[in-house]
């Protein structure tokens, strides 16, 4: 039989929403978009962390891609095409993001990518969609070498050669007598060794000494022994590169040992989620920011209320940084379908055709003007400092700038 190509893709756009829709694992959205309905939406892939200790980090990316498809939506979608964002829960490790990848390429059918969580689940998960001819847009992988996976991976998250630094400058600024510098690092996470790196090697440019590297895992809870071993070296600094709930644990024990200098933590500790392991204890400590809500525009604004709105506090970089990469495919899906209407081309020409054009694009965003380079890094100009300011009931708290 000879199906017309228009009536053909669009009963393969249908297809794809119905499946989205009935997808039944767990995390997957059945939301719908403004109208209700969901015929000939265009499919984009969300695949975080939805569950595990990594989640304290993805539901923060969740909360920002829904906001980003309710505001693009509202805005016309993709020149009046809406779009559906289909989640795909990674969990934590590379074998859950290797599955929710090739869940939303081969069942979803989605044009692209935002995800994962962690750059250590993206060196599993992202050469796959690479291979498959589906662009990713890491919404939160900073290591070293997250771009370079393929000419279909980008990201729209700074990676740590940029962003660490601030935060160690900004410790030398409020005491500039720090000499000793303890760094502590999660071994078993690509994106903490590659953190640690770039920490120790802004240590040394300042010529500060390291007076001791501790390691630890993603997954301890205990501390003692590398603590006290550091803090017997009496370091006036100490820098933390590991996930919320290990790195929170990290901070409270530290606190609880007597140390009383600066604490900075790294990326995986840049969430209010945190709040809940170290308490009180979490106050004062420095993380840097590629995102501030204090940014001037109507995106951030429309953002920035979107998200207020709902949770009644200021968005954090990781919402910021999902409703990014959901904005980058937006606009460059409307540019696509300048050339050719999305709903009518093949799935593998729109996946190809949307890569080349997000690469060539600049976009206004919540984190600024942004665009990539051929490789697929972000440039983005701004980045911040924030220091964690807890409630005198020590149970929450804030980022708050540092100016
Ligand atoms: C990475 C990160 C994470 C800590 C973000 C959630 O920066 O894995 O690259």
């Amino acid at each position: 039989m000879n199906i017309p190509r228009s009536i053909s893709v669009l009963l393969t756009i249908t297809a794809i929403a119905l499946s989205a829709c009935t997808s039944s694992k767990p995390g997957a959205t059945t939301g719908t978009t403004p109208g209700g309905d969901i015929v000939g939406a265009v499919a984009i892939g969300v695949g975080v962390a939805q569950t595990s200790n990594v989640a304290l980090l993805g539901q923060e990316q969740v909360a920002g891609a829904k906001i980003a498809e309710k505001y693009f939506n509202d805005n016309g979608g993709i020149n009046g095409t809406p779009i559906k964002l289909v989640f795909q829960d990674t969990a934590g490790d590379e074998a859950g993001a290797i599955n929710a990848f090739q869940t939303l390429i081969t069942q979803n059918k989605v044009v692209g990518i935002v995800g994962p969580t962690l750059s250590q689940q993206a060196f599993g998960a992202s050469p796959i969609a690479d291979r498959a001819k589906v662009p990713v847009l890491a919404p939160s992988n900073t290591a070293k070498g997250i771009p370079q996976i393929g000419d279909f991976v980008a990201r729209v998250s700074a990676p740590v050669s940029v962003v660490a630094p601030n935060s160690v400058k900004a410790a030398l600024k409020l005491n500039p007598n720090i000499k000793k510098v303890a760094v502590f690092y999660a071994q078993n996470d690509a994106f903490n060794k590659s953190e640690t790196e770039i920490f120790q090697k802004t240590v040394k440019d300042q010529k500060l000494d390291i007076v001791t590297v501790q390691k630890f895992q993603t997954t301890d809870t205990d501390f003692q022994s590398q603590a006290t071993a550091a803090l017997n070296l009496k370091p006036d600094l100490v820098i933390i590169s590991g996930l919320a709930a290990d790195g929170g644990n990290l901070v409270r024990q530290l606190r609880e040992l007597g140390y009383k200098g600066i604490i900075i933590g790294g990326n995986g500790l840049n969430t209010s989620n945190v709040f809940a392991v170290c308490k009180a204890l979490c106050d004062s400590v420095l993380i840097a920011q590629a995102y501030s809500p204090e940014l001037p525009g109507a995106v951030n604004k429309a953002f920035r209320d979107a998200y207020f709105n709902q949770y009644k506090k200021e968005p954090p970089q990781f919402s910021a940084q999902a409703f990014t990469a959901v904005q980058v495919f937006v606009e460059a899906l409307k540019e696509v379908d300048k050339t050719s209407k999305v709903t009518q081309k093949p799935l593998s020409d729109l996946r190809v055709a949307l890569n080349q054009q997000l690469l060539k694009g600049k976009y206004t965003t919540p984190l600024g003007d942004i665009s990539f380079t051929p490789e697929g890094e972000i440039v983005q100009k701004d980045f911040y400092v924030a220091q964690i300011k807890m409630n005198a009931d020590g149970k929450d708290g804030k980022f708050a700038f540092l100016k």
